[in-house]
């Protein structure tokens, strides 16, 4: 199976981190959605990363569905989600504010780094800025309440969660901070020594 994507997104890392943790080898190719357009649209017309290659050539994309297949493919004693409905519930609470979070970095870089400065609508930014300033309130409160385990150990949630900060502070640093989101900061500089993490660098 093929993994198409740069690293440096967010989404195509979850799935290279959490292909390790679950102990399935994936061929990584580092095919960029900007710089080779029209070599990715030749694998995938959408041009969306990541993309996931199968064996038998049938083309996924998503990282929450091509996980889905992964978990699927590990099976259920490898799973990085918690099967005890009230832990899943809150893995996925997790999950969706990482994923928010990853979204909004994504398109303030795209506002900044895409689009002409002249056109820039200001009132635009303001609400990303806000809608990713909530995402990490609400991890952090996560976080506050209830840890994520630091003893070698990943879940999804923990994965989604560093990969999201570590992609925020890449892409947009201003974004971040830690006395705000002491936390996560914390949490996400454990993860980023973990080898899955150490193994799939973002540039
Ligand atoms: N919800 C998707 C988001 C994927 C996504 O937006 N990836 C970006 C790269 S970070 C992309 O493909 N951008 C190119 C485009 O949307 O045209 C996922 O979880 O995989």
């Amino acid at each position: 199976m093929k993994l198409i994507g740069m690293l440096d997104s967010p989404y195509v890392r979850r799935v290279a981190i959490s292909a390790q943790h679950l102990g399935i080898a994936l061929e990584h190719d580092s095919v960029s959605v900007f710089r080779h357009f029209e070599q990715f649209q030749q694998i995938n017309p959408v041009v969306k990363a990541p993309t996931l290659v199968l064996d038998d050539g049938e083309v996924l994309m998503d990282s929450t569905l091509i996980i889905d297949y992964l978990e699927a493919l590990a099976g259920p004693s490898k799973s990085l989600m918690p099967s005890d409905l009230k832990q899943r519930a809150r893995s996925l609470r997790v999950i969706g504010l990482a994923l928010a979070a990853c979204e909004k970095s994504v398109q303030l870089y795209y506002e900044r780094n895409l689009r002409p400065a002249d056109i820039q609508y200001q009132p635009w930014v303001e609400r990303v800025e806000g809608q990713l300033a909530a995402a990490f309130t609400a991890l952090e409160q996560e976080l506050e309440q209830n840890g994520l385990p630091t003893d070698g150990t990943l879940t999804q949630a923990g994965i989604s969660l560093a990969v999201a900060w570590s992609f925020t502070d890449l892409v947009v640093p201003d974004q971040i901070d830690t006395r705000r989101y002491p936390h996560i900061a914390q949490y996400t500089a454990y993860a980023e020594t973990l080898e899955a993490f150490v193994s799939t660098p973002m540039n």
